[in-house]
């Protein structure tokens, strides 16, 4: 009697444990997969080489629309575009400024299989802001614009540079936009016009949605650089890019963070931001993306664009290479897998 009752014990025991082995195989089985990165490596982005650009760039001076210094470095970018292989145009026309000041605007457009219906964007702003609005000195002096202005057109000249030697298949626009940052200064404004003033940046790729021709073979999607040099970048979700171009945000803060980017592209969100994508979504219909630093941690409230942003100390020391290289590869690796 008690040896079938332990016989039956034991059985159970035994009935438990193979069920219970089956049951974990069977859950192992139904787990889905990790997904398996199937990144093409790509080429190298070289950081040395796009700081180089950089400090050309800020070698002009401050590059303020209307001035000889703005000129000489439009000159120099249609050159490096045009010996990178890029068939280039200009747009030039005329804008009106925040104080009714009228402003020449020159866009560079540079394009890679210019015939190709497969498309990307990519974009950056060139100009630099006529004055240092958020420094504490001469306010009224303008700014050097190493970081906010000249690195994300850096970053872009080195994959111009690259994918004329490791040709692209696909095609490929990249665009410098004038007259970006001359938007109201902060001290002007008070809080009830400070969102009627949002209007007054970005002029440039403004005039270049209105204008668009009806042949324009759009690209499918864009991407925009915007101040992409700081030691301290951080890259949020900005609302927009999230609302517009959420598939390949989501892909590319993939891929940097694969690419051991992750400390840049945060997954944090950061509200809608007025730069050059919200009109290239709104009015040319771009599904366009703005890599962009903004620091959202609330106790960085008064530096969101970094603390150097429309400061005297926007200048080259502020650009580290580290940087360049993470949003660099990361943009060079994603043309190479779309
Ligand atoms: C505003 O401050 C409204 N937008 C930021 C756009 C910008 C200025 N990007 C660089 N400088
Ligand atoms: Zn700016």
């Amino acid at each position: 009697m008690q040896t079938s009752k332990i016989n039956v014990f034991l059985s159970l025991v035994i009935f438990c444990f193979i069920c219970g082995c089956k049951n974990s195989e069977h859950q192992q089985a139904e787990k889905p997969q990790q997904p398996i990165e199937k990144w093409k490596k790509g080429s190298v982005f070289n950081a040395d080489s796009a700081y180089k650009y950089i400090a050309k760039q800020v070698g002009f001076g401050p590059r303020v629309p209307n001035t000889q210094n703005h000129k000489n470095c439009g000159n120099w970018l249609v050159k490096k575009l045009e010996n990178f292989g890029f068939k280039t145009t200009e747009q030039i026309g005329e804008v009106v400024a925040f104080n009714s000041e009228k402003l020449p605007l020159r866009n560079i457009i540079g394009k890679i299989n210019p015939n190709s219906k497969d498309r990307v964007l990519l974009c950056a702003h060139w100009d630099t802001r006529p004055f240092a609005d958020r420094d504490s000195i001469n306010i009224n002096q303008p700014i050097m614009g190493a970081n906010d202005g000249a690195s994300g057109v850096g970053v872009l000249l080195e994959i111009a540079r690259i994918v004329h030697l490791d040709s692209l298949e696909i095609g490929l626009d990249i665009i410098f936009f004038d007259v970006e940052d001359y938007g109201a200064p902060s001290y002007n404004s008070n809080f009830v016009d400070l969102n009627s003033m949002n209007d007054t940046w970005c002029l440039g790729s403004q005039y270049w949605c209105y204008n668009l021709d009806k042949e324009y073979l759009k690209p499918k999607f864009g991407i925009l650089l915007d101040m992409v040099g700081g030691e301290d970048a951080v890259f949020p979700k900005e609302e927009i890019s999230r609302q517009y171009s959420g598939y390949h945000l989501n892909k590319i803060w993939k891929l940097a963070s694969y690419l051991g980017y992750g400390e840049y592209f945060k997954k944090k969100i950061a509200p809608p931001l007025t730069d050059d994508h919200t009109y290239i979504n709104k009015l040319a219909q771009i599904p366009t993306l703005d890599i962009i630093h903004y620091d959202v941690s609330p106790f960085t409230n008064r530096f969101d664009f970094g603390r150097f942003h429309h400061t005297h100390q926007d200048n080259l020391d502020i650009i580290h290479k580290p940087t360049l290289k993470a949003v660099g590869q990361t943009l060079l690796t994603y043309l190479y897998n779309i």
